[in-house]
């Protein structure tokens, strides 16, 4: 059987990949449509070897179209979404419009693929470092109970868009040719202040709610409790972009419900866990790095420690491609358990 997708924001830097990945993953496509905002619309691309020409989204394109791919914006998510569901298409959303709702399963197939098969016609695709968190610790939390997690990011700039990778990527030569830096996007583009990322940090990913954490941490933390299923879970979040362009990494601090467990325990769980690929060797200086886990699919660990004070407490090094594992792979994912799975219909 194969079916016709829609790929919702085909020209943007998740959209390219999603349209690679279904390319080299052979998805069983019938008719692909490349959809954009109308400043993209009619721009040529090629997909296994053909010429698609890009087309302005609107409610009418989803005719005949069995899953939709959404990646252009949670303003148009709002909008289209809806329309695609009712022309009969399934939507796998992957910005934050729909993924606190109730009727909408948030998914990283690893985890809680189950929760698709309860999908009302929109699923949607968790924040990336949401994804790669989640996806290092369920097997652990599976095997031993997490009760509490801490964590601390250090976040690529292209999370906030191929703007802002230009942005870092100007601000650093102008910086070493000792101009003047020009600071437009981040931290937020819609903000009030903007901060030069290139030669430095900034503790702020999208906008600051009214309990001081940002719209990322709260995104981090609430994910986290709703894929896990588990509301009791203590998570707390820092976010923070750093001066590269590509993979998230996350300093996690872990308290498992019990004591008695050793590093070589976590080990072997990372180790027989699905999409998780252990790089922990401090002896060889072996642990993985946001250039190295650029361009894979796999979620890495590394520096796995046992707290010194706490008996059940660990620290973990997690790191993956933020528009692979954290968009267009986990994406393109969830529309293969809905199409082998038979979970399309709702
Ligand atoms: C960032 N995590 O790095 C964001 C990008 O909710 O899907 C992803 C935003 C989202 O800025």
């Amino acid at each position: 059987q194969t079916y016709n997708v829609a790929i919702v924001g085909a020209t943007g830097a998740v959209g390219q990949k999603i349209k690679k990945i279904l390319e080299d993953k052979e998805f069983p496509i019938n008719e692909l449509k490349l959809l954009s905002s109308a400043r993209s619309a009619g721009k040529e691309e090629t997909f296994r070897g053909e010429t698609i020409i890009v087309e302005e989204a609107a409610a009418e394109s989803f005719e005949g179209v069995d899953i939709a791919l959404f990646s252009a914006g949670g303003s148009i998510s709002k909008k289209l979404a809806p329309e695609a569901v009712k022309r009969g298409a399934v939507v796998v959303d992957n910005t934050s419009a729909f993924r606190m709702d109730k009727d909408v399963p948030l998914v990283v197939p690893e985890v809680n693929p189950e929760d698709i098969a309860e999908h009302q016609g929109i699923i949607a695709n968790p924040n990336c470092s949401t994804i790669q968190m989640v996806a290092a610790l369920k097997p652990i939390k599976d095997a031993y109970g997490i009760n509490k997690i801490i964590v601390s990011t250090y976040q690529a700039v292209s999370g906030a868009g191929n703007a802002a990778v230009e942005e870092l990527y100007e601000q650093s030569r102008d910086y070493l040719e000792g101009k003047e830096i020009n600071a437009e996007i981040l931290p937020v583009k819609g903000d009030k202040k903007h901060f030069p990322i290139a030669f430095n940090a900034l503790p702020q990913i999208d906008v600051f709610e009214d309990n001081g954490f940002t719209f990322e941490e709260m995104k981090m933390i609430n994910e986290t409790k709703k894929i896990m299923h588990d509301e009791a879970l203590n998570v707390a979040a820092t976010c923070v972009r750093l001066p590269f362009a590509t993979s998230h990494a996350e300093s996690v601090y872990i308290e498992l419900d019990r004591e008695g467990l050793a590093v070589k325990d976590i080990w072997k769980t990372l180790e027989a866990a699905d999409g998780v690929i252990l790089q922990d060797n401090p002896q060889a200086q072996e642990y993985p790095t946001p250039q190295s886990a650029q361009d894979k699919e796999e979620v890495f660990v590394g520096r796995v420690r046992k707290d010194l004070d706490n008996p059940k407490g660990f620290h973990l090094w997690v790191v993956s491609d933020n528009l692979l594992k954290g968009a267009a792979w986990n994406t393109v994912q969830i529309a293969q358990v809905l199409t082998e799975r038979g979970w399309l219909k709702k």
